[in-house]
């Protein structure tokens, strides 16, 4: 075996994103493009002086091209001196686990393979981000380091070894480095253990309650079955579409009630379980459902938050909650109500781990169906699934009257997005500067029944570290805390994906049952008319409505 140093063009455009970098596979299926992003990885941890003889994760959530990238990077890894890796069995490693494994195990970083909800396949997309030692996403920092050496770096090292045996658990050496093929799921399982309260869990399933979790073939489907079925003595079938697939079985593994058509309608229908759950394609977001009730992320972050304490591993109580900017407001109440902080953060989770690592956050949350907490320093899907289910043995509700509850006690923030994807960036970009423009001539206007109250272009100041985020998103929140935010999409991999997110507070439990989007109509057309989102990307409607 020997290193070799292979010459390649840089790749300028390797600007990691909201997650990552994430591209088509047939992108990363240049040569030396894949080659180039881990380079530059490598190259800024050398810079840091780190990488020698120390611990790497590596996993990803099974898509097609996984395995391939696996083994480039550890030959790769092993060219620059790592002198471990730690890899999942069959290269399989929820976003989570990642995270929870760098931490237990004390490794200097991970390498996560996921283009998360992003459909798979040849003709799908790929993704690859790097963790640091706390287990969560690089902060800028660190990615824009990367960003750089990937502009101008001209050749990677790498070994000329075969490829490493992944499906079996064990050491193997790779020159000088050892690779360490580990069980996916039993670090997880072990943590998500200490964290709830797996006897009451077991004895509801005991009492036949019902339940479906659908991995909608992507990553979460052999973590649910350890731990629904393995450890919890759910029945058997419990979880469907529970094996990771390479093309998640054709499906786009995002876990809403457009993508997991076929829970919504397994719930709404006479056969409900009394419980149904979906996670995406790395595992890290969740979908909770009842009886005809897909619950809201930002409720679902207002609920955990307020009934905490029902599982072991939150019995002390929150230090505080920290969501993204365009989150609902719902937990902000529930932060009043116990007394805690409530942090606004820009999107993306990286933004919570100053936060958690320095203890002023436990709970963190996205609209974008990413809940989590201080447990590791990625948002968790089964996480979210099991700390339902506890709330559920704890106090023998069931999700519609825990919900009903909580809007009476809190009241209700209706809340949507509207995705228009895939539109053309010039149109996209031109609307959002032509927006920004306007925001100052806003504060204090009276827009239908609403009146301005503050228009920004959000900038986010890190309470630990002080470093600046500038243009996170533009909000227009009015007077009585409704709340109209427009920002483009950080993750897509065609043109430019716009969000619009809608808020409305209504305290009345009378009016509480409302249909969401009638809710939300005056803000919508409030939103149309100030930004001519539909005039300018030449859409009559949203792609996909959350
Ligand atoms: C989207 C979501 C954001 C989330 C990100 C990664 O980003 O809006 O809340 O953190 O995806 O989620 P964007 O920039 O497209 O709006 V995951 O599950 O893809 O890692
Ligand atoms: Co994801």
């Amino acid at each position: 075996m020997t290193i070799q140093t292979i010459a390649t063009t840089p790749f300028a455009g390797q600007r990691p994103g909201t997650s990552g970098l994430r591209k088509k596979v047939t992108e990363f299926q240049q040569p030396g493009y894949l080659e180039n992003f881990v380079e530059a990885i490598f190259l800024t941890l050398g810079a840091l002086g780190e990488v020698q003889g120390r611990t790497l994760v590596l996993g990803g959530d099974g898509r097609y091209f996984n395995r391939q990238a696996i083994q480039t990077i550890l030959r790769m890894a092993a060219a620059h001196g790592v002198g471990r890796v730690l890899v999942g069995r069959g290269g399989i490693l929820s976003t989570p686990a990642v995270s929870c494994v760098i931490r237990k195990r004390a490794a200097l970083g991970g390498i996560v393979l996921s283009a998360s909800h992003n459909p798979g396949g040849p003709d799908g997309d790929f993704g690859i981000k790097y963790n640091i030692d706390n287990g969560g996403p690089a902060p800028e920092k660190i990615t824009d380091a990367i960003y750089e050496h990937t502009k101008t770096l001209s050749s990677y090292r790498i070994s000329d070894a075969g490829p490493v045996d992944l499906d079996s658990i064990g050491s193997i050496r790779l020159e000088g480095m050892e690779v360490e093929v580990i069980d996916s799921v039993a670090d997880y399982a072990e943590l998500m253990a200490g964290l709830f309260d797996f006897d009451a869990i077991r004895a509801l399933f005991q009492r036949g309650f019902t339940m479906r979790f659908d991995g909608m073939h992507a990553v979460s489907g052999p973590y649910a079955k350890a731990i629904i079925e393995g450890m919890l003595g759910a029945p058997a079938g419990t979880v469907v579409n529970a094996e990771p697939l390479e093309d998640f079985g054709g499906h786009h593994p995002d876990p809403n009630p457009v993508n997991a058509a076929e829970l919504i309608a397994l719930m709404d229908g006479p056969d409900a379980p009394d419980f149904g759950a979906a996670s995406d394609g790395d595992g890290d977001r969740n979908m909770i459902v009842g009886r005809k009730l897909a619950v809201s992320p930002s409720d679902s972050l207002a609920i955990i938050a307020a009934n905490a304490t029902v599982a072991p591993g939150y019995r002390d109580g929150i230090k505080g909650i920290a969501r993204s900017m365009p989150t609902s407001q719902a937990a902000d109440r529930v932060a009043n109500a116990l007394g805690v902080s409530c942090f606004e953060t820009p999107t993306g989770w990286k933004y919570f781990g100053n936060l958690l690592d320095a203890g002023l956050a436990t709970l963190c949350g996205e609209e974008s169906y990413g809940t989590g907490s201080m447990h590791i320093r990625e948002k968790d899907g089964v996480w979210a699934v099991l700390f339902w289910l506890n709330l559920i043995a704890a106090t023998g509700k069931s999700v519609n009257e825990i919900v009903q509850e909580h809007w009476a006690r809190f009241g209700r923030n209706y809340y949507s997005r509207h995705d228009y994807e895939a539109v053309d960036a010039g149109a996209a970009n031109a609307m959002m500067e032509a927006l920004r423009g306007k925001l100052e001539s806003l504060a204090g206007q009276t827009l239908g029944d609403f009146r301005v109250q503050l228009a920004d272009d959000f900038t986010y100041t890190d309470p630990v570290d002080n470093s600046v985020s500038s243009r996170q998103g533009v909000r227009i929140v009015m007077t009585d805390g409704s709340r109209i935010v427009l920002r483009l999409s950080g993750t897509g991999t065609e043109g430019a994906t716009v969000r619009l997110y809608l808020e409305r507070y209504e305290a009345d439990p009378a009016r509480h049952n409302l249909d969401t989007q009638q809710a939300l109509a005056p803000l919508i057309a409030i939103a149309e008319q100030v930004s001519g989102l539909k005039a300018r990307t030449g859409r009559e409607q949203p792609s996909v409505v959350t």
